[in-house]
């Protein structure tokens, strides 16, 4: 399918509030690639790379990674799907990171999940991931098919380092002091759009609704295709 426009787009929210649930949702339904800067940093991580081995006491403790390092790495990762419209995840997390974004890209519209902070801590310590390719699952929310492993490779699921009660608190704070102002930045340039609500479910429809009316129906993948 031949694409129109090269639409980018950011989806933000506090940690837990369903960024890379909606993501995959929006992936599913849309031509776009979708790129979280949590998963390139895990990925890194696992891979024992210099900077996944600089960042994993950062991650783990609850704090952001320094701004130029992920800067530099997401910027990185988007040239190579710069020929293809995409929805980032995690980043940018302070304004300097948005305005670091600016200079590269125009971006198009700013995804918002406005999500209460007492909904998400239930949330995350019943987070399952599959690592490899960032899929998220939840014990009560979306349990996986066989219980503690991948629905789509069968492999061993695992718990986040920073899902602990204590450090999400500490990720919570991290999000109201350095990421908000990012919220503000976005929506004195019109581009930010808030859902408000504690369940994925019924905040889904909206963004689906809101997105169609964005990129029209040319952008919409064909029923049945992943
Ligand atoms: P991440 O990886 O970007 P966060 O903290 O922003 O991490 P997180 O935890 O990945 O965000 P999410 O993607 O918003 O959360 O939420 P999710 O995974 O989709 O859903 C959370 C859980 O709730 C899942 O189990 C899901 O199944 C369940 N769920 C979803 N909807 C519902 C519902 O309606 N009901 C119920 N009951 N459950 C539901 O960043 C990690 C770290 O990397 C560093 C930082 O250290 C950060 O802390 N980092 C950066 N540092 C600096 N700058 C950046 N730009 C950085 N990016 C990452
Ligand atoms: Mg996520």
């Amino acid at each position: 399918m031949v694409l129109r426009v090269l639409f980018r787009a950011i989806i933000m929210g506090p940690p837990g509030s369903g960024k890379g649930t909606v993501s995959d949702r929006i992936r599913k339904s849309f031509e776009l690639k979708h790129l979280s800067s949590g998963d390139v940093l895990r990925a890194n991580i696992k891979a024992k790379t210099e900077i996944g081995l600089l960042m994993k006491s950062c991650i783990d403790q609850g704090q952001l990674v320094p701004d130029d390092i992920i800067t530099r790495l997401i910027l990185l990762e988007l040239r190579n799907i710069e020929q293809s419209p995409w929805l980032l995840d995690g980043f940018p997390r302070t304004v300097r990171q948005a305005e670091a974004l600016d200079e590269a890209y125009n971006i198009d519209t700013v995804v918002n999940l406005n999500v209460p902070f007492e909904t998400i801590k239930e949330r995350l310590t019943s987070r399952w991931v599959h690592l490899p390719s960032g899929r998220v699952y939840n014990t009560s929310f979306n349990p996986p098919k066989i219980p503690g492993l991948d629905d789509v490779t069968g492999e061993p699921l695992s718990q986040r380092n920073d899902d602990t009660p204590e450090t999400v608190s500490k990720r919570l704070h991290a999000y109201k002091t350095q990421t908000e102002p990012v919220l503000e930045y976005y929506r004195s340039k019109g581009v930010l759009e808030t859902f408000t609500g504690t369940e994925t479910n019924k905040i889904w429809p909206h963004v689906h609704a809101f997105l169609s009316g964005k990129l029209g129906s040319g952008n919409h993948k064909a029923a049945g295709s992943v």
